[in-house]
This record gives structure tokens, C-alpha cells and sequence, in this order.
């Protein structure tokens, strides 16, 4: 089994927005460690372009989440700098069939890693705290997929807005931050950061053990999207997404074709 060949087929499919078969339908022989390998492999082709590893991307931490896909364990993907949206805007040409989520997101001052990590450490290594939205849009047909598939398709990751005004970690319980995600002026989804992992500084925790086994982990200046609050949404062009979130204002991405 090559890897560097399932890489490129996913890559380019991430890159043309072109829906493919299940990896796993082929090499059904594929473990997850595998699948780690060949995001990276993704990630390593984008880089070699120029690209820039910015952060990474935690999934599947919430109950919701979970069940909406099928796949009941939390899993990482890559961020890189391509995938951050500096404009409220989501260009849905080069998307399958997106979706859209409300997320916290954590960005560091201080190296953070290893098998040890505890909450005290991610406080003590964060700069602030950010509400985020994030759009997913799996390569995969009708957005099916196992564990291994969406590893190997970097969790699904297609595109990041963080808010402008960051916060200290320890300016609200983050546990406690309710969050409504409205699609043209109609509430959709809402939620709590408690549906991830009990508390967003959780699924850092758990980022940073899921990294350590593979070597790697959270760099000065990087940025961690904790993963959905709630369901993630779906969208198409036209539609326009807002999260509120509670004392922390909202965040508002437009979809166009
Ligand atoms: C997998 C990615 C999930 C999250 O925040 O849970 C994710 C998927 O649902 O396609 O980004
Ligand atoms: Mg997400």
C-alpha cells in the first residue's frame, strides 16, 4: 500500500473540491496509524507549495458531533495557514458539500507537549482564548466515512474564521459559554462548551497526548480549534451563518458560490 499515492489522491481532492470513494473501501487494511500518515503526507505537499502548518484541529469531541458522523472517538487534523479565513466570506466552488460549526479555539505563547500534559499546563501555556467558526466539508461521498477515512482526510478540515478580539483564558468559564448558531437569521443548533469533552481545555489535553505519541505538539503562536459545540450546520451558497456567543460577541460567515 502506498501512502504517499492515497495522499495525493486526497490532497487533490481537497484541493479541486472533488468528492471521492472511501479510502478504506480499497485498503480496507488501513489503520489509523496509517491514516495519521498520509494527512501528513497531505500537509508535507502543501508545505513543499509554501504553505504554513498553523495549528491543528481537534474533531468528534462532542456528543453531537459523534453521532451526527458515526465515529465515536476524538480525532486531530492539520491547519494550515491556506485553510484560515481572513474575510467573513467561504468561496463554495472548491467545496462538496460544506458545513458549518461553532467552536472555541485556543492560541499559545508557549510550547505545550507530551504524554503528561495537564489543564494547569494548557492555562499556563496559553496567550488567549477565541470563539471561531470552522467549515468542514468531507472528501468523501454523501459525508460518509469511518474513523480512518476522516483521519486520512485531515478531519475534515476546510476552512477557519477566529474571532478579532482574543481573551484570557481565564476570562469566563469556557465550560459555560453558551453558543446559537443561526443560517440566515434562524436559529439553528445551540450549545454549551461542556458538550466538548466536559470542557474545551479538555480536548487540548487530550490534543496534546494524541501528538505526543506521534511525536509532535503545540508550538508558540499556533492556534487549537477545540472542535464543534454543536452540530455542525449545513450551507450553501447564499446562506449566511452566524454564532453568538454568550458575552463574547458573534462571528458571521457568508457562503458564496
Ligand atoms: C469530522 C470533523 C469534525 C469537529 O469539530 O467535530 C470536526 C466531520 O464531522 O466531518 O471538525
Ligand atoms: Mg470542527
Amino acid at each position: 500500500m502506498d501512502l504517499h499515492r492515497i495522499a495525493e489522491e486526497i490532497e487533490n481532492c481537497q484541493l479541486e473540491g472533488r468528492e471521492m470513494e472511501k479510502i478504506t473501501l480499497r485498503h480496507p487494511a488501513l489503520t489509523v496509524a496509517d491514516a495519521y500518515q498520509i494527512q501528513a503526507l497531505c500537509t508535507e505537499r502543501a508545505l513543499a507549495r509554501g504553505d504554513r502548518l498553523v495549528g491543528w484541529k481537534m474533531g468528534l469531541t462532542s456528543v453531537a458531533k459523534q453521532r451526527s458522523v458515526g465515529v465515536e472517538e476524538p480525532i486531530f487534523g492539520r491547519l494550515p495557514a491556506s485553510l484560515e479565513l481572513h474575510e467573513p466570506v467561504v468561496h463554495g466552488h472548491r467545496l462538496i458539500h460544506p458545513r458549518v460549526e461553532p467552536e472555541i479555539a485556543f492560541v499559545f505563547k508557549q510550547h505545550l507537549g507530551g504524554a503528561n500534559v495537564t489543564p494547569r499546563d494548557v492555562w499556563l501555556a496559553t496567550e488567549c482564548v477565541l470563539p471561531a467558526l470552522e467549515v468542514i466539508d468531507s472528501r468523501y461521498q454523501n459525508f460518509s466515512f469511518t474513523l480512518v477515512d476522516v483521519i486520512a482526510d485531515n478531519a475534515s478540515a476546510a476552512g477557519f474564521i477566529v474571532g478579532d478580539q482574543g481573551y484570557s483564558p481565564y476570562h469566563t468559564a469556557w465550560d459555560e459559554v453558551g453558543v446559537a448558531l443561526f443560517k440566515n437569521g434562524e436559529v439553528m443548533q445551540s450549545g454549551t462548551g461542556a458538550a466538548v469533552l466536559g470542557h474545551p481545555v479538555k480536548s487540548v489535553v487530550e490534543l496534546a497526548h494524541m501528538l505526543a505519541r506521534d511525536g509532535l505538539s503545540i508550538e508558540p503562536g499556533m492556534v487549537v480549534l477545540t472542535g464543534g459545540i454543536t452540530e455542525a450546520i449545513h450551507v450553501a451558497a447564499g446562506d449566511v451563518v452566524e454564532a453568538r456567543f454568550d458575552g463574547l460577541g458573534s462571528l458571521t460567515l457568508r457562503i458564496e458560490g
